[in-house]
């Protein structure tokens, strides 16, 4: 369709959701719900965003895995262009109110999760469903006043049988999430998967003097490749959803490592880690803590973290081929 023609026919998250839907004649339109709450959440927090909106969904269900990728812009707010640095910073805990509220009320969710909250949110008798929502309203939000992408991080979890709703409802490995996904503001691109290898390392070099061995070596050997063999690039925006992001569509590697300064690493397993990994797995890539599958690992506690390699398939292995050689 040409660019003056305005399409009509769009593929919204909600069809897709709805389609998705149908195809289980069981499903109770619950999830459906949920996506649609979470989406309302990401159009608040885009109606603030002067870029508009990227929806970027991974559905699992049954076993079946398809990733999704919707582009819907949407028109800006009154005020939006007004909005002073410390208004955005505010958009954090607005975000996170409004995200709280939408799922609270929707009957469907009896646990939540939220990088802005120290304690699980364990929803009231009456108002409990069969879902946990883990999520970060906003991701890389000390980086709005600079105006590179932020998005928002979440995950799904379906309540465990016999349980009535508790904080070992997300206390799980990520690959029992049913869905997972992020939304990137200010973007939009289409991609279905990961390429196997990349050129682009993605990772906070400021801290290489406190990285292990392994990590150490592996960062070097892309910097100083043998003769023949071109060096990565460094692209490190320092907002994980824009680093994935560019990560799932040019291939390569993003890193947020263990250090001896902090040793799990920064970023947080329920609403970060394992949302990504989840998506760059469904897009054909890995996500590794150097030794360990990320999915794999089971939370301790609800702002637990993990040292995290994602990306390209075959860098994802060569991470893992040296944490083995060195351990
Ligand atoms: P935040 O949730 O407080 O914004 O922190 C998470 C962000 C990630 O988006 C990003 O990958 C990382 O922190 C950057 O950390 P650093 O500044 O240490 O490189
Ligand atoms: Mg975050």
């Amino acid at each position: 369709m040409s660019d003056d023609k305005v399409v009509t026919d769009i593929i919204t998250l909600t069809r897709y959701v709805l389609d998705e839907q149908r195809k289980y004649k069981e499903a109770s339109g619950d999830l459906s719900l949920l996506l649609n709450i979470i989406q309302l959440g990401c159009k608040f927090v885009s109606a603030n965003d002067p870029n508009g909106i990227k929806l970027c969904v991974t559905f699992k269900f049954k076993g079946i895995s398809c990733l999704n990728f919707n582009t819907r812009r949407t028109g800006l707010a009154a005020g939006t262009q007004n909005i002073s640095g410390d208004d955005q910073k505010k958009l954090d805990i607005i975000s996170n109110e409004i995200f709280i509220n939408a799922l609270r009320s929707s009957g469907k969710v009896s646990v939540m999760v939220s990088e802005e909250n120290d304690e699980a949110i364990i929803v009231e008798e009456g108002l409990k469903g069969k879902y946990c929502v883990v999520f970060d309203p906003l991701d890389g939000s000390s980086n709005i006043d600079a105006g590179v992408n932020v998005g928002t991080i979440f995950g799904i979890y379906r309540v465990q049988e016999g349980s009535s709703g508790d904080i070992s409802d997300v206390l799980r490995p990520g690959r029992e999430m049913v869905v997972a996904g992020y939304c990137m503001y200010g973007s939009s691109a289409n991609m279905i998967k990961i390429p196997s290898r990349g050129k682009i390392y993605s990772v906070n070099e400021g801290n290489s003097k406190y990285w292990d061995e392994a990590c150490t070596e592996y960062f070097q050997s892309l910097k100083s490749p043998p003769e023949g063999k071109s060096p990565y690039s460094a692209r490190y925006i320092g907002s994980m959803v824009a680093d994935v992001h560019r990560t799932l569509l040019y291939g390569g590697l993003f890193a947020y490592p263990s250090d001896k300064k902090s040793k799990n690493g920064k970023l947080r397993l329920l609403y970060e880690c394992f949302p990504m990994a989840f998506l760059v797995e469904q897009a054909g890539g890995k996500a590794t803590t150097g030794t360990t599958r990320v999915l794999d690992v089971v939370p301790e506690e609800i702002h637990s973290r993990c040292p995290i390699f994602l990306g390209s398939k075959d860098d994802v292995d060569d991470v893992e081929k040296l944490y083995k050689k060195l351990a």
